[in-house]
């Protein structure tokens, strides 16, 4: 008798197992979920163009230009962290050539420069004062360099490993490599090894995370304007694409059927330009235009990286730092009190992600407050360690008599951050319409946004 209770539990449990592989879903590395909770990164743009008032250098600038008398790497990674940003990029070799670091390879770099003599580093001196002051240290490499001789070459490849080598082995820990795809159409024809570049930066940095248009872990948001696709999954399929050639549009919104997960970065200038322009001083965006960019981009499952390039004496100008403190104030504030806390499950407002509460497609969610509560903002996280799942949801309210809209949304995934009219209610329901699988929720939360927004 037991043999035959034993053959059918057998072919049950076999019958299971290709749906549950059809079921599994990309997830992220561990390197990518600490990178995405970091939310709000810095991106330096510095170096020759600085001094030509130039976007894109061609190569035949002379390092005698560059002479940042008042640089002070410290001051700078100070205002960034005050602002709260959790990591900086600096362009050290931008497609001019110009290197902001001392290398064995070229002398087209700041030892041929009057900046302290042609003894100063600026790459070194950011990753120290990131490192002393606990943010995180990246570096952008352009492959496109429009000095080098041997670029358009074989050879072009050994070269940039070497520089590439340089700046994973000498500058301690890297948090993340900005590969940019972007050539002009008369840049000579140059087959890079990415491949080998990612595998150089995977085996000397194995904790960084490699950016391009197309990953390996995390890809280009599709456009400069700081706009994350409403709808935006973290996964992708790369199948034909590589650094500067990829879909602007497919990598704004993602794919909900892509096989690799790789979120979108959101890379986005405080000014009109990537360079420092005195022209532009008075177009530095506010500091409510910056938090409009956050709800576009992290609040849209994405990830800021905000520009904000040094003048040419090596500082912030005083528009920039003015703009960065109004945004992260006025972030603090909206964000300071979730009205939500401790009236709901403290999975939910506990801040970790993983912890969470499971919702199953049209099975609401009521969330009871007990007593009114008045609010504008809205935020939801999913448990993304898990994968990415909500695709569509309804968020409504109690108004006495029955349940009304507030908004009905897309993706979730890492964080959605909602805004609308002012609701005053005792009680509001989250229900998930589409769904990839059980949908994680490890956050909610309700705000009331500062008046300055
Ligand atoms: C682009 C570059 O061409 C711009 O100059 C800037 O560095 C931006 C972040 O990436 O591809």
């Amino acid at each position: 008798m037991k043999k035959l209770y034993f053959l059918p539990l057998c072919l049950a449990l076999i019958a299971s197992v290709p749906s549950s592989f059809a079921q599994a879903l990309p997830t992220p590395t561990t390197r990518q979920l600490a990178w995405q909770q970091l939310e709000t990164n810095a991106f330096l743009h510095f170096t020759v163009n600085t001094y030509t008032g130039k976007e894109w250098g061609d190569g035949t600038e002379s390092p005698a230009i560059f002479n940042p008398v008042d640089f002070d790497a410290r001051q700078l990674v100070k205002t960034l962290k005050e602002a709260g940003f959790k990591m900086a990029i600096i362009t050290a070799k931008h497609h001019d050539g110009f290197c902001l670091w001392p290398s064995k390879y070229t002398d087209h770099s700041v030892a041929s420069s009057p900046w302290k003599n042609g003894k100063g580093d600026v790459v070194k001196e950011i990753a120290d004062a990131c490192r002393e002051q606990g943010i995180k240290f990246g570096f952008y490499l352009s492959p496109w360099d429009q000095h080098e001789p041997s670029y358009g070459t074989a050879s072009y490849n050994a070269f940039y490993k070497n520089q590439l080598r340089e700046l994973l082995t000498n500058y301690g820990e890297v948090a993340e490599v900005w590969f940019d795809g972007a050539k002009g159409e008369n840049a000579k024809d140059m087959h890079y090894d990415f491949a080998g570049y990612w595998q150089m930066v995977r085996e000397l940095q194995p904790q960084a995370v490699m950016f391009s248009d197309a990953g390996p872990d995390v890809r280009w948001v599709g456009n400069e304007s700081g706009n994350a696709g409403e709808t935006c999954w973290s996964t992708i399929d790369t199948t034909g694409m590589a650094p500067g050639k990829a879909d602007p549009a497919y990598l704004n919104t993602g794919d909900p059927e892509g096989n690799l997960w790789i979120p979108a970065e959101t890379d986005v200038s405080i000014r009109p330009g990537w360079f420092y322009h005195p022209e532009e001083d008075s177009k530095v965006k506010s500091g409510k235009q910056l938090v409009d960019l956050y709800y576009k981009s992290v609040g849209r499952n994405s990830l800021l990286l905000l520009n904000i390039p040094p003048n040419p004496k090596g500082v912030f100008a005083e528009q920039d730092v003015n703009s960065l403190h109004a945004f992260r104030s006025i972030l603090n504030e909206t964000f300071k009190t979730n009205l939500a806390a401790g009236k709901i499950d403290k999975k939910l407002t506990d801040k970790a992600l993983g912890t969470y509460i499971t919702l199953n497609q049209n099975k609401p969610l009521i969330l009871d407050f007990k007593k009114e509560i008045a609010f504008d903002r809205a935020l939801l996280q999913e448990n993304i360690a898990a994968g990415q799942r909500n695709a569509e949801a309804l968020l409504e309210y109690w108004d006495g008599k029955g349940w009304k809209k507030i908004e009905q949304f897309t993706t979730i995934g890492y964080k959605r951050l909602l805004r609308f009219p002012e609701v005053k209610t005792t009680k509001v329901r989250v229900t998930v319409l589409e769904a990839k699988g059980p949908v994680q929720l490890a956050a909610f939360g309700l705000y009331k946004a500062s008046e300055k927004e």
